[in-house]
């Protein structure tokens, strides 16, 4: 029953129904303006690309720092340099992963200029979006933080299945996510959700999948 209730937040607020779904969020509200806020934050507008003129070049210059082996191109480690948290820790290595998968848009295990960027602005949208909800401006989202931006993604989760995703992703030990961890959190359970609404389609919250079906689904999510 607490699955259902829980699972019954797409029922009751079906995509971009939502109260405050992604449309509110701030993001694309706050494009590139604010977002030299965050190049200082992060750390690469206080090195030598501080003073550039357009956003545009910046980025540029920022992707030539981070492709090391000067190939125009930034290998799965090499984006991991150009992805920081707000405490100048590296992403992990999964969520690198999952930006490679979402923006390698030509499938060559690579990631370009143009790709680079759209993936960037992807990023920023999720940092605005991240510091909104990071309440007590404590770097982290904890608990009650990752309730809220839950539900107002439009997931009516149990506080259960919650602490699980805590406990999942803290990598810390505090109880609390990263910045990194919380894009994984909500990639993650917005793929494994549009995935069984595919097959759920009677929208009732339960469906009966089949062993392969299941894998599948895992699977390909990951
Ligand atoms: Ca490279
Ligand atoms: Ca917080």
């Amino acid at each position: 029953m607490s699955y259902n209730q829980g699972y019954g937040g797409y029922q009751q607020q079906p995509y971009g129904q939502q109260q405050q779904g992604y449309g509110q969020q701030p993001y694309g509200q706050q494009p590139y303006g604010q977002q030299q806020q965050g190049y200082g934050q992060q750390g690469y507008g206080q090195q030598q690309y501080a003073t550039q003129s357009s956003p545009e070049a910046s980025l540029r210059q920022w992707f030539d720092a981070v492709d090391a082996d000067r190939s125009g191109q930034l290998s799965t480690e090499e984006l991991q340099r150009a992805l920081i948290n707000g405490d100048w820790s590296p992403f992990n290595y999964e969520t690198v992963r999952l930006m490679m998968n979402m923006f390698d848009t030509d499938n060559s295990g690579q990631i370009n200029f143009a790709e680079f960027s759209g993936l960037w602005k992807y990023i920023e949208e999720w940092r605005a979006c991240f510091r909104a909800f990071d309440r007590d401006q404590s770097g982290s989202i904890d608990f009650d933080e990752l309730r809220t931006a839950m539900r107002s993604f439009g997931y009516h989760l149990s506080d259960n299945f919650l602490k699980l995703l805590i406990k999942k992703y803290d990598k810390n030990g505090r109880g609390d996510v990263s910045f990194d961890n919380f894009v994984q959190i909500a990639v993650t359970v917005k793929s494994l959700t549009d995935a069984f609404m595919r097959i759920d389609t009677e929208k009732k919250g339960y469906a009966t999948i089949g062993y392969e079906q299941f894998l599948e689904l895992v699977v390909s999510n990951r």
